[in-house]
């Protein structure tokens, strides 16, 4: 977005009272950090803000200036503006999707590649690393004030999405940006630390079974591991004990699609993909009623963790034909 367009954006945005800014569910380091630092700079404005999320902030988001103004319910349904962040459509918040609905005015803060199109207010940008760094541009380009602990939010936002800078959305203009939050305070060290090497120790445990179920199609192009529900249960652990394995199953060289297939309850399946040269797997993710981005995406399946490999990989091959 261009700098009056983020202009228009922000004034269409803030002409209101209250709101309720929303997270997806499982949340990750960028609808956080996204969240919470907009939630600031409304309040900061005199604005009543409710930052929301299904599911509890993970231990290792606590550090985060804030997170425990996160609520997980309402009974409100008075807000002006129901406000999705880092998400393209009500269902990904899941039940934090009915207090959207019942909001007036909705707006949609996200990068997400997406069919759908919705929000009265828009502010929208998919070749851009996070929401956070689109934040932060909204923030420049209105001269909203960044302290130390937005900065902290924000930075928090764009390593997470990048995976410490890993990825290739990750241009010359998010680093300009990241130089300016440390500049205003934040700490990308400590920030990697905490969410990326703060794991407990049977999340550890989980990624070892991962590694081991690790498979690949004979010629060597989908690589995928998975999680059963006796791991699940045999551990005491939760999917969100699975964040970041994908990316480690990923970081070998050869597929050109990964898959991390978890069965988190009997006939449930819940999938993140990840490609590699230009693959596009939010196609595949589309097809099963998900989405995300050509380079990672995930979807939910119903069906036995056999049936639903199967699925995906005639998915795949069909797509990789195509
Ligand atoms: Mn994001």
């Amino acid at each position: 977005m261009n700098q009056s367009s983020l202009k228009d954006a922000w004034a269409e945005l803030t002409a209101y009272s209250s709101y309720v800014l929303a997270c997806h569910i499982k949340p990750d380091g960028d609808c956080l950090g996204a969240a919470l630092a907009l939630g600031r700079a409304l309040r900061s404005l005199g604005k009543d803000v409710t930052v929301i999320c299904q599911d509890p902030v993970p231990e290792n988001y606590r550090f985060l200036p804030e997170s425990d103004t996160i609520v997980q319910g309402s009974v409100r349904r008075d807000f002006d503006v129901g406000v999705l962040i880092d998400s393209d459509q009500p269902s990904r918040v899941g039940n934090v999707a009915e207090i959207i609905a019942s909001c007036a005015t909705t707006a949609r803060i996200d990068h997400h590649l997406t069919q759908e199109d919705f929000g009265d207010i828009k502010i929208v940008q998919t070749d851009i690393s996070s929401t956070s760094e689109l934040i932060t541009e909204l923030f420049y380009a209105n001269e909203v004030s960044i302290d130390s602990s937005v900065a902290c939010m924000l930075l928090t936002g764009i390593i997470f999405d990048t995976g410490a800078f890993k990825y290739s959305s990750a241009s010359s203009r998010t680093f300009e940006i990241v130089s300016q939050l440390m500049t205003a305070g934040a700490r990308p060290a400590n920030i990697i630390r905490s969410i990326f090497e703060s794991k407990p120790l049977r999340a550890a445990k989980l990624l070892g079974r991962a590694l081991s179920s690790m498979r690949a199609t004979e010629d060597g192009v989908i690589v995928w591991a998975q999680i059963t529900v006796a791991d699940f249960r045999e551990l005491g652990v939760d999917d969100s004990d699975t964040e970041g394995i994908v990316n480690t199953v990923a970081a070998i060289s050869g597929p050109r699609v990964v898959m991390l297939l978890r069965e988190t309850e009997p006939g449930t399946v819940r999938v993140s993909l990840r490609s590699r040269d230009q693959f596009d797997v939010n196609k595949i993710a589309v097809a099963f009623g998900g989405g995300g981005h050509a380079v990672a995406s995930g979807c939910t399946i119903q069906a036995g963790l056999d049936k639903a490999r199967e699925l995906l990989i005639a998915e795949v091959r069909r797509w990789m034909a195509s």
